[in-house]
């Protein structure tokens, strides 16, 4: 036995190693202690002929302890474990449950056998968190998989189902699912007196520069502005390249660069901030929940549909309303459309197609919503629709039913009052496409309950949903800071930017795309006030002439048949028109300045929601902008980049441009803090 969250047992001639580390066997300090304790105990007597290696709860080791990095390392260290492990002169065999990660596959990879379950994964996800596999795997997994399927694991981070492993020899057997340690015990009996013990850094690993240069070649879009993927494709290289110990040594050196890096700072943050922002200020956690086994929605446009498919394919039933039968029928159709293209692209079977589309009940009557758990209206973005349509659900909705609007911006306080049970009433803002998306902002209405709020943030980790909740405020925490985006983009454009200037200054610092690249997305008509006799902007000019975005060819870009965009000498014209007819004098803008009112504006807002309460905490807000807008994850989001870029610089830029700087922001500065 062990002090630390190892124990050993001895069964015959085999030594049991468990770990048991909750939450996920993280191979934190005492973990790699206990580990080394159990190696010295196998290695003294003389009676132990193999190792079986083991992990109690729901996972194998999935990984180092990542809220160990940043701070003094403390021994031993990981690689020096594996590297014991691997030179024992006794057979170490690693049974695999649950998903081996990062340093748990890299352990596995030390052992001299790998025995999985069917339902285990394995991989090498350090990419996702700004690193490399720093404990050997960059150098071992090649070794076992070849260099196509290492780069994959290693720059993209997504783990391989056993199965897949046990096809590459990456796991040697298969155990049944329940008899995990049974199958390792006879496995290890079986080579216990095997010599020699096969040892992975023994193996070589022949050089595949042209899979190499393909893989970077066909990634270079994907891993645009992330370091990290390069990094660990050089390792790769450098495994078919290098003697097995320098390889070891490239790949430290290159570890050491990502982990103090901000890249890689910025992507843990998201890590824990992702989690971080599930978690309700002020609710216990074991709140009971009110249970959601069937969804009503209402209105099966772009964003019901999608937000149903987003229950279907969780296995929640849903009844989906709609006021018309042929807008209905459509609305239903384009569901069975997207679920068919996701299995043409054998993402799903024809099978889940068919259970999805079996849980959806069509309907043109709110009357049958009755006995649904959760109703959620995503109607026409006008409050007095959804009030009038919140006053019928009041009548028809059973108690206890939660009460969702999907509303972008509208006051949910108000939607509520229209209600007799403002306590069940709650925001849902999904981004659309709402079935792809992963952001949902629960809005918090000054009634609504808080099991209500708990219901809905476990409902959405169910249906894979990142959610955060926020309050009742114009445009909630996303939208609220893309006004003053917007704002600031519309005006640089009259100064004498251009779209694509600003767009490309934006897509340069890692968004998917610009201000009006989205506009042009979304549609130029959004919030129009459909008179093209009334021309007060540079967008209603465009709205008048047509120019709604890609889905009329034309918008602040123009478009071909494949909605290639190219600058539009018409919107040129509209905007010098503008320009000329408001005296406003043309000149030069820099990009700093377009990142200064776009970007450092958005940093000021996200202080005021901090400020206003309208978000629990700044990460709740970087969340946001990573999963709903495609905030580049390396900058860690808007406020985790204020940190990177220097508040003091922030509010120098702003006041620069005459903008009033929140209080919180000003603070920040003054102590040239982050948030
Ligand atoms: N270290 C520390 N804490 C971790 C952790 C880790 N590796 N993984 C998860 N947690 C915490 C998490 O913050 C949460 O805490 C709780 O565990 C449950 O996590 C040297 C350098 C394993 C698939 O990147 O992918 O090895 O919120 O909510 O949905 O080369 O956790 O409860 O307080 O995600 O069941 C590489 C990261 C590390 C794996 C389980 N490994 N983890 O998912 O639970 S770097 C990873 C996951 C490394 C070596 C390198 C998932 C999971 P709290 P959860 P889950």
């Amino acid at each position: 036995m062990s002090d630390f969250p190892i124990s050993t047992e001895k069964r015959g001639d085999i030594l049991i190693v468990t770990s048991n580390n909750p939450p996920v066997n993280a191979l934190g300090a005492g973990v790699r202690t206990g580990l080394e304790a159990a190696l010295n105990e196998a290695a003294a007597d003389d009676g132990i002929k193999a190792i079986v290696l083991i992990c109690a709860g729901q996972t194998f080791f999935a990984g180092a302890d990542i809220t160990e990095f940043g701070k003094p390392p403390v021994e031993p260290m990981l690689p020096a474990i594996i590297a014991r492990m691997e030179s024992f002169d006794k057979p170490v065999i690693a049974a695999i449950h649950g998903t081996a990660l990062g340093g748990g596959l890299e352990t596995a990879l030390g052992a001299h056998y790998r025995v999985a379950v069917p339902s285990a994964k394995l991989g090498v996800p350090e990419v996702k968190l700004g690193l490399l596999p720093g404990a050997g795997g960059t150098q071992r997994l090649p070794r076992v998989v070849g260099v196509k399927a290492a780069l994959e694991m290693t720059a993209k981070g997504d783990p391989v189902p056993a199965s897949k492993a046990h096809q590459w020899g990456l796991v040697d057997h298969l155990a049944e699912e329940g008899a995990l340690l049974d199958a390792a015990l006879a496995f290890a009996d079986k080579v216990k007196d095997v010599r020699p013990i096969p040892r992975v850094s023994e193996k070589s690993v022949a050089a595949d520069d042209a899979a190499i240069e393909a893989f970077r070649k066909e990634n270079a879009r994907k891993f645009r502005g992330f370091d990290a993927p390069a990094a660990n494709i050089a390792c790769v290289e450098a495994a078919t390249r290098l003697p097995f110990a320098e390889g070891l040594e490239f790949e430290r050196g290159e570890f050491m660069k990502l982990m103090f890096g901000s890249q890689s700072a910025a992507q843990r943050h998201i890590f824990f901030a992702e989690r971080k922002a599930s978690k309700i200020d002020g609710i216990a956690s074991d709140v009971a929940l009110r249970p959601i086994a069937k969804v009503g929605v209402i209105g099966a446009g772009t964003m019901g549909g999608g937000i149903t498919m987003n229950f279907l394919s969780a296995g929640i039933a849903v009844t989906i309303v709609e006021q018309a039968e042929d807008a209905l029928n459509r609305g239903v159709g384009v569901i069975r459309k997207n679920y068919e293209a996701s299995a043409a692209k054998g993402r799903l079977t024809t099978e889940q197609v068919e259970t999805a589309m079996g849980l959806l009940t069509p309907s043109l009557s709110l009357d049958d919503l009755a006995d649904c758990d959760l109703i959620i209206e995503a109607i026409f973005e006008n409050m007095d629709v959804k009030k009038e349509v919140f006053g019928k659900l009041d009548a028809i909705a059973k108690p206890g039913a939660i009460l969702a609007s999907n509303t972008s911006y509208l006051n949910v306080d108000e939607i509520a009052a229209s209600t007799s049970r403002p306590n069940d009433v709650v925001g849902m803002h999904f981004f659309s496409p709402a079935n792809v998306m992963k952001l949902l902002e629960v809005v918090r209405g000054a009634k609504t309950a808080d099991d209500v709020l708990a219901t809905v943030m476990a409902l959405a980790k169910k249906i894979k949903k990142v959610a955060v909740v926020a309050g009742v405020c114009h445009g909630f925490i996303g939208n609220r800071m893309l006004m003053p985006r917007q704002v600031e983009a519309n005006k640089l454009l009259m100064e004498g930017a251009t779209p694509e200037q600003i767009d490309r200054v934006h897509v340069e610092f890692g968004m998917p795309m610009g201000p009006f690249q989205m506009s042009d997305l979304a549609g130029v008509d959004i919030g129009w006030h459909r008179d093209p006799s009334r021309i007060e902007s540079i967008r209603d000019a465009l709205c008048a002439e047509d120019r709604w975005g890609q889905k009329k060819g034309a918008g602040f870009y123009d478009y071909d048949e494949k909605r290639n965009p190219t600058p539009s000498v018409r919107v040129a014209e509209i905007i010098e028109d503008f320009r000329s007819r408001s005296n406003m004098p043309k000149r030069e803008i820099s990009d700093q300045e377009i990142i200064e009112r776009t970007l450092y504006t958005m940093v000021n807002e996200g202080a005021m929601i901090l400020e206003e309460g309208m978000a629990q905490r700044a990460s709740d807000v970087d969340v946001v902008w990573i999963y709903g807008y495609g905030w580049p994850i390396y900058r860690g989001g808007p406020m985790f980049w204020a940190g990177l870029e220097g508040t003091p610089k922030i509010v120098e830029g702003l006041k620069k441009h005459g903008f009033a700087v929140s209080p919180l922001l000003a603070e920040k500065a003054e102590k040239n803090e982050g948030f």
